[in-house]
């Protein structure tokens, strides 16, 4: 019989709504110091997050012909001012964690869960967000920050989620994912572990019938509302770590 051991939290968009005010806001802020023209409306960075991480996305921008074309050392220096104006952003407070999350954190972590951290985003922008909302004593309670370019390959690929693992020695069949996107939740599948997804404004048309549980959101104060539950879990008012462990 298997148990939940590990939980790994995906970062933008599941612990956080990074994208719309964050890491959007922080793109046209580079180009803007950069010199370039182009910005990302809320509406195209939606259609760009199809694509993960930050650099792939600025490329993905220049083989459409919507930006001009930039070397590659353009291209990271570019993606570095982007980061540092991330870091600032977030620094500023103003990107809170989404709803249960700390709830859920705390109360996995005192059941002696192991958890940690399988992102696309960049390791210094991982760390601006931890340590601004969650904490720095969070840096040791994680037992894993995978994040960035530490794969080559990133999300809808599995690579991120196998190295978490490898890292830890988690076993998969005792691991779940937290995620927000079809990226994210075909990138846990591909490592073979359980997905529960939360979705955000950006994600809630994406298709997520391979995962484990779909809700709005975790859940605090507010009902949550449960668009895909395959398992039939009860009592779901908002998500609780016997939620978690029922999907083992
Ligand atoms: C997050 C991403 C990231 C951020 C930008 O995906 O795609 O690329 O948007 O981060 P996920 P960087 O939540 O699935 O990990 O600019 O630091 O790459
Ligand atoms: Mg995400």
């Amino acid at each position: 019989m298997t148990t939940l051991k590990t939980i790994l939290w995906d970062v933008d968009g599941t612990l956080a709504d990074t994208e719309r005010d964050g890491h959007r806001v922080a793109f046209n802020r580079a180009f803007e110091e950069a010199g370039l023209e182009r910005r990302w409306d809320e509406t195209c960075y939606g259609g760009l997050l199809k694509v993960t991480g930050g650099k792939e996305r600025i490329r993905f921008d220049i083989a459409n012909g919507t930006m001009p074309a930039l070397s590659d050392t353009d291209i990271a220096d570019l993606h570095a001012r982007k980061t540092a104006c991330y870091q600032a952003l977030i620094a500023e407070g103003r990107i809170p964690l989404r709803p249960g999350v700390r709830r859920l954190l705390e109360e996995a972590r005192a059941a002696g869960i192991v958890q940690g951290v399988a992102t696309t985003t960049t390791p210094a922008a991982l760390d601006a967000l931890i340590e601004h909302t969650l904490g720095k004593e969070w840096f040791d309670i994680f037992a894993v920050l995978a994040a960035g370019d530490i794969v080559p390959a990133k999300k809808p690929a599995p690579d991120i989620y196998t190295y978490a693992m490898k890292q830890i020695g988690a076993d998969p069949a005792s691991t779940l994912a937290m995620e927000d996107s079809e990226n994210g939740a075909l990138s846990a599948q591909a490592a073979g572990i359980r997905c529960l997804v939360t979705v955000n404004g950006y994600t809630a048309q994406h298709n997520f019938d391979g995962a484990d549980l779909v809700v709005s959101e975790l859940g605090d104060n507010d009902a949550i509302r449960i668009l895909h539950n395959p398992q039939q879990l009860q009592d779901l008012s908002q998500v609780r770590l016997s939620h978690l462990q029922q999907l083992f």
